[in-house]
């Protein structure tokens, strides 16, 4: 048997170990697991990617398949931050290169991806500053011509939230700092980043530190020119509060809500606003597969949603109604979610 094989075996054993003490939340057993692959001689970004991310994302899998509640999902998440934060005080690597702040785009909060990012650079000789979920732009670019670091790396988990990645780029870059970024809101190959006109994109923790160490990566320091933005886009960001109002008070009339209705009438008005961002989204980057995906993962979450894919079909309704005067474009993005419902 190859060392690679063997390699191969621990660290699928190790998965399925932390799995299985995550699916009880059992702190102590997790971090007992993980520290003792360290001890094992297994290097700490394998344990981090192979194992930790790897664990993290058959979680996120359990949950859209309705296998784990969100309760569940929730203290495992918990319990891997632990794991993530454990296994970064392990790794004492001199710090050899230069300082990348790491940080999350306002109002996400999906802070682990990044974590694990911090952590895998922080291994590889970089110093880091983790600035964690949600950080406003209004905060990090103080923060950024403060410290002068060599990279900031930004984390989008939400493709809703590309056009305030757009915005956090051109402001990251305002202050001379070289940007990365990544996660999936920037599509699996990185296609709306490079839409957004960053081709500092780098698909996992890995890839991000191997592309810190080519040459050239500094020139995402250099402003963009600033990009038009589609009027179809400000309309819809303009009028967002009306489209809400008008698919709420639609679905209100098509499924009446029943007396015993556990439906929360916020959680369905915020999934329709997401319904919204998401198209915004789309319109913003020019590519309706977009808002298509997003549609089809609602299809395919009915234990995450609120909304059946019946009420999606209500909301792109009338969205295309009252967006039909407006300026061209969004109709294509709608039409593709339509096309997507159909096919269910
Ligand atoms: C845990 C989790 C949460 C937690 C986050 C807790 C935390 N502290 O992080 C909570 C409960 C808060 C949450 C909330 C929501 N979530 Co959530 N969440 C997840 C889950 C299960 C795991 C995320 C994760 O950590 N993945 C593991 C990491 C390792 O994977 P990764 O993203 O591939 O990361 C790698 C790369 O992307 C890359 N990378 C990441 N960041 C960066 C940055 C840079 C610079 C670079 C170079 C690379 C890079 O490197 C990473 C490591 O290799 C995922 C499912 C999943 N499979 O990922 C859903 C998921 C992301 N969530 C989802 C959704 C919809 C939501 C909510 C909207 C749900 C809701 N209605 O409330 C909210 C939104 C909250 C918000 N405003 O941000 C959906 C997104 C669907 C979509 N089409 O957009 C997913 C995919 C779930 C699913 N399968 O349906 N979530």
């Amino acid at each position: 048997m190859t060392d690679t094989v063997r390699m191969t075996d621990v660290l699928a054993a190790g998965r399925a170990e932390l799995m299985t003490a995550l699916a009880e939340a059992d702190e102590h057993a997790a971090l007992d697991q993980v520290l003792g692959l360290l001890d094992a001689g297994v290097p700490a970004e394998g344990v981090l990617l192979e194992v930790v991310a790897a664990a993290q994302a058959e979680i996120g899998r359990l949950w859209q398949a309705d296998r784990w509640g969100v309760a569940q999902e929730h203290a495992a998440t918990a319990v891997v931050e632990h794991v993530i934060a454990a296994l970064g005080a392990r790794v004492t690597t001199a710090t050899t290169r230069g300082h990348v702040v790491v940080a999350c785009l306002e109002g996400e909060r999906h802070a682990v991806p990044p974590r694990i990012v911090a952590e895998v650079l922080r291994g590889r000789g970089w110093q880091v500053t983790f600035l964690g979920a949600g950080v406003p732009i209004a905060h990090l670019v103080p923060y950024l011509r403060e410290k002068v670091p060599d990279a900031v790396a930004l984390s989008c988990t939400l493709a809703r939230d590309l056009p305030r990645a757009d915005q956090a780029v051109a402001a990251c870059r305002d202050t001379g700092t070289p940007v990365l970024v990544g996660g999936r809101g920037f599509g699996e190959d990185g296609r709306w980043a490079r839409a957004l006109g960053v081709d500092t994109w780098a698909p996992d923790a890995a890839a991000a530190a191997d592309l810190l160490d080519r040459p050239g990566w500094r020139r995402a320091a250099r402003p963009a020119p600033p990009r038009p933005v589609a009027p179809a886009y400000t309309a819809l960001l303009t009028r967002r509060a009306e489209l809400v109002d008008a698919a709420v008070a639609a679905l209100d009339e098509r499924f009446p809500p029943a007396r015993d209705d556990e439906r929360q009438p916020d959680e369905v008005r915020e999934e329709v606003g997401e319904l919204v961002d998401f198209l915004g989204a789309s319109v913003y980057v020019d590519d309706p597969e977009l808002f298509g995906g997003f549609v089809s993962w609602t299809a395919a979450a009915p234990a995450a949603r609120r909304l059946p894919p019946a009420g999606t079909r209500v909301v792109i309704e009338v969205l295309a109604r009252a967006l039909r005067a407006d300026p061209p474009g969004v109709l294509r993005h709608l039409d593709c979610g339509r096309q997507v419902l159909a096919t269910r």
